[in-house]
């Protein structure tokens, strides 16, 4: 069984409560929900993790090594700030997809670069929840084809 670990940086704990213009009406929970539904369905075991510090961002991925098959990261604003959280994930080596809950090449200017994007199998932006299980499906595929 594939087992994969959703990672949700700063700020994610507030989704559903608070700008639902930008990042939609549905909570992390509804979100997780639907996320480990869809992991039973296409057989992997799933894990899911937020933080609003970056030391606790690194030491979930840390953690991971040797522990999941692949990582699901939306790492929020530490996406255009973070070397520490890229060399993290670049060091355990497990396929990354990263998700946006926003399209955030539509978005300011300081959105558009990524350090986490060059490091990752993909990146799916604009999506809203959504996007979190097209990753889910698409990891899985990744690993199953490269272990395949
Ligand atoms: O679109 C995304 O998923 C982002 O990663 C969200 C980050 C933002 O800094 C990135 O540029 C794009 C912000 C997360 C803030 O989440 C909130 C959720 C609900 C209410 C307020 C903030």
């Amino acid at each position: 069984m594939i087992r994969l670990l959703i990672i949700h940086g700063p700020n994610l704990n507030l989704l559903g409560r608070r700008e639902p213009g930008v990042y939609g009406s549905e909570t992390l929970d509804g979100i997780h929900e639907r996320a480990h539904r869809l992991a039973a369905e296409v057989g992997a075991e799933l894990e899911t993790f937020q933080s609003n510090s970056e030391g606790a961002l690194i030491d979930a991925v840390q953690s991971a090594w040797g522990r999941v098959d692949g990582i699901v990261i939306n790492p929020g604003g530490y996406t255009h700030t973070s070397v520490a959280l890229r060399d993290a994930l670049a060091a355990v080596g497990l396929p990354v997809v990263e998700v946006h809950l926003s399209n955030i090449h539509a978005r300011e200017t300081f959105r558009h670069h990524s350090y986490i994007a060059p490091i990752a199998v993909g990146q799916i932006a604009g999506f809203g929840g959504e996007g979190y299980l097209l990753a889910i499906r698409a990891l899985t595929h990744h690993i199953n084809t490269r272990k395949g």
